[in-house]
Order: structure tokens, then C-alpha cells, then sequence
């Protein structure tokens, strides 16, 4: 590289977001997936979730994954991040659900991150809540994956007959889901929802994504 283009090359990397994320993160992927459509470009950094860099924590204490660094602010929340990237560019029209209506989405998403996600962790770690069995944590999530498999038996995706927000912000919990006991999963009585799953799980953008970074 010559000189010019290598101070070409350190003008665009200080202008770069900067991504802190963490690879399996549920968070920090539907991050990255916002971010990938959008085409936008930003410097991923792989944390160590039990080392944290010292530099992502003076911009957010709070200590999550994924953490957006832009020149003029900080987005801390995973949401946030997918919205600032698609506002800037929807090629695929995420925000634009050909059913449902964004407030539909986000009420969707909403659920997702509450009631779902806290039965899904304890669930996951059901030797931590010994009070009731794995079983009856699943149970406790199963409302959401029946809302979920009447939705997608209306069109192939959530609210809409294409991808979009809320598609991207859910799948990767239905992933984490899917993955405490994937015997379960597969026979369970939501054909929708497994098509809907693995049709992702193949998608060449979440393969993208999951590249694993040093
Ligand atoms: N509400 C946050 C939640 C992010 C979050 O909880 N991320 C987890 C990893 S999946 C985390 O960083 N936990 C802190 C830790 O494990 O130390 C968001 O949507 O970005």
C-alpha cells in the first residue's frame, strides 16, 4: 500500500463504527444481521464477555454486548443498533412489514426480550432455578412459540411475506430455544416455526455473521 492510500486507509478506519460484540450473543447477532443488510461498514471486536475491554466500558458501563461506538454517539441497546443501521438503509425493506405494522413488531419484539426471554433462561439454566423442572420452563415459553407459529401460518414470516425487523430480532433466541434440547424442538407440534428456523439457520447471512473473528 502506498503512502496516500495508507493515510486514506487510517482516515476511513477513525471514522469506522466500532461493533463490541460477542459471536453467540442473541443480542449482539441480531445486531449484526441489521447491520449486514444495511450494508453499512463497521470494525467488529469480539469481547470476552468475562474480560471486557476497558474501552467499551468507559463508553457503556452497563457492561452488554453489543455496543455501537459512532463518531458523535454510543448505542448500547441491541435494538437501537438494528434500527440506526436500517434507518440509514433498508434494502430489503425490514422496516416496511407487508402485513403487520412496525408497532405490531416492535410489541412483538417487546414480548420476545420479556416473558420469553425469562422463561428461555431458565429453561436453558434450569439447574439455577431448582424451584421447577426444565419442562415446566418450556412450558412457560411455549405461549410465545404459538403466537409465533400462527403468525407464520398466515405468510412465511412473522408479519410480513418477507424478512424484516421483527424476523431478525426474534430468531436468534428461538435459536438459543431450539438448541437446550433440539430432540424436543424437532418433534414439537410447530412445523412453521422449525421451517421458519432452519431456513435461517442455512441463510448465507447468518452463516456470514457467524464467522468466527480472532
Ligand atoms: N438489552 C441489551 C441486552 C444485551 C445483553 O444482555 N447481552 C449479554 C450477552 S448475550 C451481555 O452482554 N451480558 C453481560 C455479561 O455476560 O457480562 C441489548 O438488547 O443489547
Amino acid at each position: 500500500m502506498d503512502s496516500i492510500l495508507f493515510v486514506e486507509y487510517l482516515e476511513r478506519m477513525a471514522t469506522t463504527p466500532i461493533l463490541y460484540s460477542f459471536r453467540r450473543c442473541p443480542y449482539a447477532m441480531r445486531a449484526r444481521l441489521a447491520i449486514h443488510v444495511s450494508g453499512l461498514s463497521v470494525q467488529l471486536k469480539e469481547v470476552v464477555l468475562r474480560d471486557k475491554p476497558a474501552e467499551m466500558l468507559a463508553l457503556s458501563p452497563k457492561g452488554t454486548v453489543p455496543v455501537l461506538q459512532l463518531p458523535d454517539q454510543v448505542l448500547d441497546e441491541s435494538l437501537d443498533i438494528m434500527l440506526w443501521a436500517l434507518v440509514k438503509h433498508d434494502p430489503e425493506s425490514w422496516l416496511n412489514p407487508s402485513i403487520g405494522s412496525m408497532d405490531d413488531a416492535l410489541a412483538l419484539i417487546e414480548i420476545s426480550d420479556g416473558e420469553f426471554k425469562q422463561a428461555l433462561d431458565r429453561y436453558k439454566y434450569a439447574d439455577r432455578y431448582p424451584e421447577h423442572s426444565a419442562k415446566y420452563y418450556r412450558q412457560q415459553a411455549e405461549f410465545f412459540l404459538l403466537q409465533l407459529e400462527q403468525l407464520l401460518n398466515k405468510s412465511g414470516y412473522l408479519l410480513s411475506n418477507h424478512a424484516g425487523l421483527a424476523d431478525m430480532a426474534i430468531l436468534p433466541f428461538i435459536r438459543q430455544f431450539a438448541h437446550v434440547d433440539k430432540v424436543w424442538f424437532d418433534q414439537a407440534p410447530y412445523p412453521k416455526l422449525q421451517h421458519w428456523l432452519s431456513g435461517f439457520l442455512l441463510s448465507e447471512r447468518f452463516v456470514k455473521i457467524m464467522e468466527k473473528k480472532p
